[in-house]
């Protein structure tokens, strides 16, 4: 146990998280001359590019849109080596710009934060790690990311199994390998596909158990040469204007052309040149429509399976890996390279669980309906408690005690603009639950947007002379409605996925992520600190 830093100086702000977000956060804050401090669970910065070191871990936005605005100096010097970076890649540019920016000197690493308190009397939050130490600040802010609280399947007898296991979020930094074993992995969403894709060929046997099957993007990733690095650059002011102002926070938009403007071969050649793009650009730009109009998205899930079917040799694997009771695009579609083409190698067999689902572990492998799969280790690609989980997995009290957990048990989860909790005066959230960032946005767009905000917010607070902002419960109620009302006119809510809350137990069943588009959430966002914080009371 480390002493108590309880006689540290008061700080300003509390930062919990050092990923992509919380060094920004401090970088704004500390650019405003605030006094910062940075609490982190890991022993390095990155977040959830420190933490998915699993093989095949690799960015879907373009790496020209994954990246800060804030420094020209930072986007001259560095340079991307091809168009969906590894995640090497990223962690390495996160490690840079904390060393760039001196960082490190405000984070403590291998910090676990267990509770945070907010107190009445003096307006301050006081933090307590899982070593006993405790720090105070006036502000705390969570940047302990959207997807970073780890889900395991409750399978009976997983403590009898013998080989060794893992979850792609907590991947050990060693090498694992895997050559020659027998091999199984537990989920095909983005996260097993990039697994499965990079270690069909390596293993000696594969063993895919998947419940739902996805849709998926084939991507097209080319290595950046000097002239291309030299066009990207020139062309950073135009992206940077672009990600900032497009419903997703990526530099393409929904299109304005229209399907039903259009005859049956003018659809498909728009699909097809969307499909050739190689990027998630194919899920937004093709047809804006496939997310409310059932008749225009079971068309463009039709061109999608057909894509599937044509890649796939076995009739009935093939029909195991369409999606049938789902439309396209109404949950996370991955990007792929050769994913579907490794069903037809083999040595990989695929299980399909509606069919054969499974028992329990056993000391050697795992045991379905159909019998025992020996296996030699098992990878569970199983997900996150999206949102909620890393704020709920803290003791988070505010006025009179109340625990956010409670809170959003009792009343569902609820947020203003997804920034902030009535109740718990003087915190923000990032990429937390009500707000774009928090499924339907680039991450770095929205991220950098809500630190922004949350910087400038802070800083109005305080040269207002107040001790605490906190949301009225009024206008928290009114952005949950307009949220629920714009996410139940799509399809998005039919689906089971993380954006429901479908993956975990007892998890209200609410679109998670703001559906009204991250363009028109930062010009809200923008008019309420040119107002003022109307909907916010200040002490
Ligand atoms: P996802 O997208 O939540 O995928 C998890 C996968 O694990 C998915 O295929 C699940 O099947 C499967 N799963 C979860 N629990 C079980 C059990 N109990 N039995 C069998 N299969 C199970 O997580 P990812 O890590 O792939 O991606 C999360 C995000 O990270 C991704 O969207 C990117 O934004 C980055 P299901 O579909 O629920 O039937």
């Amino acid at each position: 146990m480390r002493p108590s830093k309880s006689s540290v100086a008061p700080l300003d702000v509390l930062v919990i998280g050092a990923g992509l977000s919380g060094l920004y956060q401090l970088y704004q804050l500390r650019e405003r001359g605030l006094r910062v401090l940075v609490l982190e669970v890991g022993s390095g910065v990155a977040g959830t590019w420190y933490w998915n070191r699993y093989p095949g871990a690799r960015c879907d936005s373009t790496a020209e849109c994954y990246q800060y605005w804030f420094s020209e100096d930072l986007l001259n010097e560095w340079t991307w080596s091809e168009r969906f970076p590894a995640q090497p890649e990223t962690e390495r540019y996160l490690n840079y710009v904390a060393d760039k920016f001196d960082l490190r000197r405000d984070i403590q690493f291998n910090t676990r934060v267990s509770a945070a308190d907010f107190d009445e009397t003096d307006n301050r939050w006081t933090v307590t790690t899982a070593s006993g130490e405790t720090f105070t600040a006036q502000f705390l802010v969570m940047a302990t990311g959207g997807l970073s609280t780890p889900t395991l399947p409750d399978i009976a007898g997983h403590a009898d199994f013998q080989g060794l296991s893992f979850h792609t979020g907590r991947w050990p930094k060693e090498a694992v390998d895997f050559t020659h074993k027998r091999v199984g992995i537990i989920g095909t969403g983005a996260t097993g596909i990039q697994v499965i894709q990079s270690i069909a060929s390596q293993v000696g046997h594969l063993t895919v158990f998947q419940r739902t099957p996805n849709y998926a993007i084939p991507m097209r990733n080319p290595r950046y040469d000097a002239t291309r690095v030299a066009e990207l650059r020139r062309d950073y002011p135009e992206i940077k204007e672009l990600v900032h102002n497009t419903f997703t926070g990526h530099d393409y938009d929904f299109g304005t052309i229209k399907f039903e403007d259009l005859t049956t071969a003018e659809r498909d050649a728009r699909m097809w040149a969307y499909w050739n793009d190689g990027s998630l650009k194919f899920w937004v730009g093709a047809f804006g429509e496939i997310f409310a109009d059932q008749r225009v998205n079971d068309y463009v899930s039709e061109f999608v399976r057909a894509r599937i079917r044509e890649r796939v040799t076995d009739a009935d694997v093939v029909e195991k890996l369409l999606p049938k009771d789902y439309g396209f695009g109404t949950r996370r579609v991955p990007l792929e390279t050769g994913y579907f083409e490794v069903f037809n190698q083999p040595n990989v067999h695929l299980v399909d669980l509606n069919e054969e689902p499974i028992e329990r572990f056993t000391a050697s492998g795992v045991q379905t309906k159909k019998g025992e799969h020996a296996l030699d280790a098992v990878i569970f690609a199983t997900g996150f408690d999206a949102g909620t989980g890393s704020l709920t997995a803290i003791d988070i009290r505010g006025r009179k005690k109340l625990l956010l957990r409670d809170a959003w048990n009792e009343d569902g989860i609820r947020a203003w603009m997804g920034l902030q909790v009535h109740g718990f005066p003087n915190m923000f959230m990032i990429m937390a639950p009500l707000s774009p960032a928090a499924a339907f946005c680039n991450v770095p767009t929205c991220s950098q947007q809500q630190v922004d905000w949350i910087s400038n917010c802070i800083t109005y607070t305080r040269d207002q002379g107040h001790r605490s902002i906190e949301p009225t419960a009024e206008a928290e109620a009114r952005w949950g409605e307009h949220h629920d009302e714009l996410a139940n006119a799509t399809l998005v809510p039919k689906t089971k996925s993380w954006y429901m809350g479908t993956n975990v137990a007892g998890k209200p069943r609410r679109l998670l992520a703001y559906v009204g588009g991250a363009n028109t959430y930062r010009y809200a966002c923008d008019k309420i600190a040119a107002e003022a914080y109307p909907e916010s009371v200040f002490n």
